[in-house]
């Protein structure tokens, strides 16, 4: 077997450079194709995009292990991607088709899959961290090896239950990682307007748990410090706390006015950090990859999104008897004594 090569800056190999790429750029083009959709009529309802932020979701992903939970927020597409739920299904669930992940009943906001240990996809602002450290708690009950990991906003970050699931989840010493995606805005509130101290991972000492900030817009990074996180669960000593700092290209949710930022702020981002870019010019300098290699990855990807969006077009809408399905009970009961 051929040796592999590994980069100047670190001990990454070009192989594995090459499945960041993918995998970031798949997440990239789904989301631009949603967004496309979404602009035709074909999704209807909240949809928000992930795009600039892939780095955080394929670094954690690559951090984890088979059986490690996943839990999010509306934000969601990239996660369900990254870990390996079927962009068809995402898709379809998105333009609210009988293939999707919810059989189209669900829509962006509401999408799990207990094979991939994808959780959800909640709309309620932080109501996805306890249920995180839910999570956590079942496994470590369980006597399971696993780890849960609990991403949330850096406006879900101020709410009160996150405290309150803080200090359970060191009490209880759980394996959870909170990952903050401090994206700099809550809708269109940044960070600055919101809150006195900024630096949402120190908010862990009050209750003794670890954490750190890392760079969102480094996929290599993200990995790294997601490794150091991990080891740190499975090795017993409880929760930690992950921020990660990053960026959102397109606004809030598909309809948003974005006059709380300037055009330029968002295009420096874009030209100077950009996480997808980032990897490429290290694959095309240290000579990992040529041009050719790369548009040839671009072309896949693409066909890979553009039969997303030909399943989801083509599956039908869910039937009306679904209105009866997949509700609390199955049998309702008649009479209550
Ligand atoms: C409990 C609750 N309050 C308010 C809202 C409305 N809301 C939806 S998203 C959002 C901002 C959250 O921002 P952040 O946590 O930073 O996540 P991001 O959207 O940046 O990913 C708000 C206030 C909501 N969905 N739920
Ligand atoms: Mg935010």
């Amino acid at each position: 077997m051929a040796a592999r090569r590994t980069t100047k800056k670190s001990n990454v190999s070009a192989d594995e450079l090459l499945d960041h790429y993918r995998d970031m750029l798949l997440i990239r083009r789904f989301e631009e194709k949603a967004g496309q959709l979404y602009g035709m009529g074909l999704i209807g309802g909240f949809c928000h995009l992930y795009i600039g932020q892939e780095a955080v979701v394929v670094g954690l992903e690559a951090a984890a292990d088979e059986g490690d939970k996943r839990v999010t927020s509306y934000r969601d597409h990239g996660h369900m991607l990254a870990c390996g739920m079927d962009p068809k299904g995402v898709m379809a669930e998105l333009t609210g088709r009988e293939g999707g992940y919810s059989k189209g009943k669900g829509g962006s906001m509401h999408m799990f899959s207990k094979e991939k240990h994808f959780y959800g996809g909640h709309g309620i602002v932080g109501a996805q961290v306890p249920i995180g450290a839910g999570l956590a708690f079942s496994d470590k009950y369980k006597g399971d090896d696993r780890v849960t990991f609990t991403y949330f906003g850096d406006g879900a970050a101020n709410q009160g239950q996150v405290a309150e699931t803080y200090n359970m989840a060191q009490l209880w010493e759980l394996p959870v990682i909170f990952v903050i995606e401090n994206n700099q805005y809550a809708m269109g509130t940044s960070v600055k307007r919101a809150t006195k101290s900024p630096d949402f991972w120190e908010r862990g000492a009050a209750y003794g748990i670890k954490g750190e900030s890392v760079d969102g817009m480094d996929v290599l990074a993200v990995k790294e410090a997601g490794e150091k996180a991990v080891a740190h669960c499975r090795a017993g000593k409880g929760p930690y706390i992950l921020e990660v700092m990053t960026y959102r290209y397109r606004g809030h949710s598909m309809s948003d006015p974005a006059k709380y930022r300037t055009r330029e702020e968002v295009q420096k981002m874009r030209e100077e950090r950009d996480p997808i870019e980032n990897i490429r010019s290290l694959l095309l300098t240290g000579k990992h990859a040529t041009e050719e290699q790369l548009k040839e990855i671009d072309k896949e990807i693409k066909d890979v999104v553009n039969a997303s969006a030909d399943f989801a077009r083509e599956s039908p809408e869910p039937g009306l008897d679904e209105l009866w399905t997949d509700i609390y009970a199955d049998e309702i009961p008649q009479e209550v004594n």
